[in-house]
């Protein structure tokens, strides 16, 4: 018999109004900072609380009263990865693991900003963003921000048994690009990318020009790059309409369903498969925030998403 159902919550980056409403509609109550789960149940986060929104605090206060109660779980996401990084001096003193540069400051602004650059409070979010896992495998459900790729969640696994949080040398290792730390991390949290033949190159939202393109790691391997490709209509003529690369990792998930966020998805919330849902739907512009109930099916079913709109 299944012991608890999970209601996995996508990025919510700041909407704390959002939230509060998404979370009536699945049965919370409020109570205390937070919101008790109905019984037998428990909400899972998948990262990117912070960044953009304006009620990042009060989203942060939200859930880590729900984490401390026992009525939710939380992984972390790439924003709060790099919160950490952000914070965190390199061992040989010469600046910090996520570099200050205009385009890293800017994505973050919001977040330092509303809590307060160098505050207390800054320190004693920043300290519990680093006891969040990057992966949870609970059974019937798993759950990573960007890509389950389980080479990687075991190399996590094996350094921090459990889920335990992650130590300051793997931190560390994880903003040295290249090293198999980094690897892990990145993939994880920010997914699959795949390098543009030579001559290729887009402009991203930030206007930076990219020759790598991320690509949904679950696609069908007999799609084009152009068609696996995790971009705006707009920009897809950049890619070109050749195969995948052969060695390409990844593919349709097997075993218990995945769910993750991060991926802007735009329109109205669908499954990527019976195994996959992005529960990414944009809420910071503009786009609904969007739950899973799930009762313990191996299944997942469309009519199981919820969302809450702006
Ligand atoms: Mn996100």
């Amino acid at each position: 018999m299944l012991e608890i159902a999970y209601d996995l919550i996508g990025d919510v980056h700041g909407q704390a109004g959002l939230l509060e409403r998404l979370l009536e509609q699945l049965g919370y109550v409020a109570a205390g900072r937070g919101f008790k789960a109905p019984a037998g149940r428990q909400a899972v986060f998948v990262g990117d609380l912070i960044d953009r929104g304006p009620q990042q605090l009060r989203v942060l206060e939200i859930v880590r009263a729900m984490m401390d109660a026992g009525d939710a779980r939380v992984i972390m996401g790439n924003h709060e990865l790099n919160a950490i990084g952000y914070v965190e001096r390199k061992a040989d003193g010469s600046g910090f693991l996520r570099e200050h540069s205009p385009e890293k400051v800017a994505q973050h602004a919001e977040f330092l900003r509303q809590v307060g650059e160098g505050s207390a409070a800054h320190k004693e979010w920043v300290d519990w963003f680093r006891i969040l896992p990057l992966a949870l495998d609970l059974g019937g459900v798993r759950v990573v921000h960007a890509w389950w790729h389980q080479p990687y969640v075991d190399a996590i696994q094996r350094a921090h048994p459990g889920g335990s949080p992650i130590s300051q040398d793997f931190l560390h290792a994880a903003f040295r690009k290249g090293s198999s730390e980094w690897q892990a991390v990145e993939g994880l949290c920010k997914g699959l990318e795949v390098r543009l033949p030579e001559g290729y190159a887009f402009e991203d939202h930030g206007g930076h020009r990219r020759h790598e393109v991320r690509v949904k790691w679950w696609a069908d391997r007999g799609l084009s790059l152009r068609d696996a490709a995790l971009l705006p209509a707009s920009q897809r003529h950049f890619v070109p309409e050749i195969p995948l690369p052969a060695d390409l990792p990844g593919g349709e998930p097997e075993g218990a369903p995945v769910f993750v966020g991060h991926y802007w998805m735009k329109g109205a919330p669908m499954l990527q498969s019976a195994k996959l849902a992005c529960l990414d739907w944009s809420a910071a512009k503009g786009g609904p925030l969007v739950a899973y109930r799930w009762d313990g099916e191996a299944e997942l079913v469309s009519s199981h998403l919820r969302w809450a709109d702006h």
